[in-house]
This record gives C-alpha cells, structure tokens and sequence, in this order.
C-alpha cells in the first residue's frame, strides 16, 4: 500500500494540473452534470457527510462546499446524514441512482460499506473517502485523504504518560462506536501508556458531540465523584467542552482538579486550552476540500493517484494554543 505525506504545494500542484487537464470532467456520468450556468460541463459530485456533530465537522463542510463550487467546475450535492449510518448508505444509493460523476464519503463508521461501495463499482462511478477509512477492500474505492487517527491517539497518550507520574485515574469520551477516529484514538492512545502510572477506571461514547461529551461526564462524576477522577481524555474537543460544563456544575475546575486532554484543535477548544480548562490538545485538520477536490479531478481524469493521503497534524500545549490561536484558520 503506497502512503504518501503530502503538502500543501503538492495538492496545488496536483490541483493546478487537474484543473487544466480537465475539460468536460464528466465522463463516467450518466449526464447528470448540469452547466450550471457557467457556460461549461461541470462534474456532478454526490458528497456524503457524517453530519453536524462538531466544530470539526462544521470547518470540514464548509471546505468542501468551498472546494466544491461551481466556480472551481463542480455541481455539488451535499447529504448530511445526522450520524445516522443506514441513512448515509441510503445517501450513497441515492448518488448511484441519480448518475452522478463522482462519490465523495466522510463514513460514519468503518463496517458495513462492501455493498454499496460495490454497487458504483458496478456503476462506474468513482469512490473518493475523505476524512474517516472504512473496513472494506481497498478496491472498491479509488483514493482516500484524511488523518493518522492513530498517531494523534499516539500523540495524545505519549504526553499523558510523560506527564502523570504518579497514580492517575483516567475516563475516556469516546468517539462515535464504530468510527475510524473512536476506534484508531483509543488503540494509540492505549498503547502509549501501557506500563505507565495512568488506570484507564471508564470509557464511554459520547458520540463526539458537545451535549454527549457532558452526559458522559455528569455520569461519570456521579459514579466516581471529583476525587475519583484525576485525567480525561476525550477523543475530540466537543466532548471536552461538553466534560468542562459537567466539571464546572459539580463544582470542580476543569483543567487543575481534573485534567483535560483532548483532539481536534477546533477554535473553542484551542480557546479552552489557552484559558487552562483543557491541558492538551491534538490537533486534526479538517480542511480538507481543496486535497479531496484535486483527487477526484485525477481520478476522473483517469490520473493515477496514491491510495492514501495523509494530512499532518500538530499538537499544541497552553502557551503554543496562546501563541497559534490569532492565525487558527478554524
Ligand atoms: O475529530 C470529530 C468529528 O472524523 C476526524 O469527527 C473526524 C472526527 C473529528 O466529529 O470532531
């Protein structure tokens, strides 16, 4: 399996090259392309996102509405589906059904795709995943870009282990059950502090939303009280805002009686760190429109293209959150 780190002059690059390379950008379609009224063929692309969980999710839509316009040549349909799996396979058919060009996924979560990933197979339509990986053979889908969720799971836990020393009693905000992320974050987290001091005491969904991320919490503050508590790590920032509601209600400081570390990097949670309520951040890029764009264009254009392109990401304590919020593009 090819792997490739790309940056940002890259994906220019491969984005320059498939905008001239592309002229009617609509083959494989069954003329579902419409003009739009720009006077040129544009490539008709069914996008189907997770849906509206986080600040996350709302900075990677709002890429890839940007990325997909009718100015850069596409006819966007954009599904979300609420996180709600079986509606966002239905979206999938939908898009086969309707002869779009091209299929760009955000899956909800890895299991379950070989069906309908064969089904535009069949179709002639190209798969394009961004974001999330699924399970299924890497044959029924032309190309993914997203993140090494494992490594930023890895990232968390190594600065988790080299920081709690002593005994730490650590709960866990899961990701959404069945996601690439839940599942990837929690493996690299595990495995950077196996033999260290920290007890992982609970670990539940909170569907990487805000009010999920507070319920967990509410439950877990209850279950163990603050002082049963010392660490939490929260697999996206939405959940440790919601955690840092729950923490402040019972009466405790979020980011000094109970540690806070959490990914993503989105603007409240680096906001929450810069304030001290969060401890450690990872950070997840989610602007991932223009990479995606330029990916279909090379597969429509019959291009080829490596298999996976993974973004990098950084990872920010309080003074790097104070230092790189004013530039935060998201
Ligand atoms: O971390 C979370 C979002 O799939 C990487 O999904 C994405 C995750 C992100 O809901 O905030």
């Amino acid at each position: 399996m090819k792997k490739t780190i790309i940056t940002g002059l890259a994906v220019a690059a491969v984005g320059m090259l498939a905008l001239t390379a592309c002229s009617s950008g609509a083959e494989g379609g069954s003329g579902a392309a419409s003009d739009g009224g720009s006077g040129g063929d544009l490539i008709t692309v069914g996008f189907a996102q997770t849906g509206s969980e986080s600040g996350w999710r709302s900075a990677n839509t709002e890429s890839m509405k940007t990325a997909f316009s009718t100015d850069n040549g596409f006819d966007l349909i954009f599904n979300a589906a609420d996180n709600d799996a079986a509606a966002q396979i239905a979206a999938v058919r939908s898009f086969i059904n309707q002869g779009v060009d091209a299929i760009v996924i955000a899956p909800i979560v890895e299991d379950g795709w070989d069906d309908v990933l064969q089904e535009a197979a069949d179709a002639g339509i190209p798969v394009i995943l961004e974001d999330r990986t699924v399970s299924a053979s890497e044959d029924l889908y032309s190309t993914w870009v997203g993140l090494d969720f494992q490594l930023e799971g890895q990232k968390a836990g190594e600065w988790a282990a080299e920081t709690f020393t002593g005994p730490t009693n650590m709960v866990v905000l899961e990701g959404t059950t069945g996601s690439a992320p839940a599942n990837d974050r929690a493996t690299g987290f595990d495995e950077a502090i196996a033999g260290s001091s920290i007890t992982k005491i609970d670990s539940q969904t909170g569907d990487f939303t805000r009010d999920g991320g507070k319920t967990v919490m509410e439950g877990f503050l209850q279950k163990y009280g603050v002082d049963g508590i010392d660490l939490v790590y929260a697999h996206n920032d939405d959940m440790a805002l919601g955690a840092i509601e729950a923490i402040e209600a019972a009466g405790a400081v979020p980011g000094e009686d109970i540690k806070i570390i959490s990914i993503d990097a989105v603007h409240d949670g680096m906001q929450a760190l810069a304030d001290g309520k969060i401890n450690y951040i990872v950070e997840c890029n989610p602007l991932l429109g223009d990479k995606a764009a330029a990916l279909v264009k090379a597969v429509l254009n019959g291009e080829s293209v490596d298999k996976r392109t993974i973004v990098e990401d950084q990872a920010f304590d309080q003074d790097a959150a104070i230092a790189a919020l004013p530039d935060r593009k998201y």
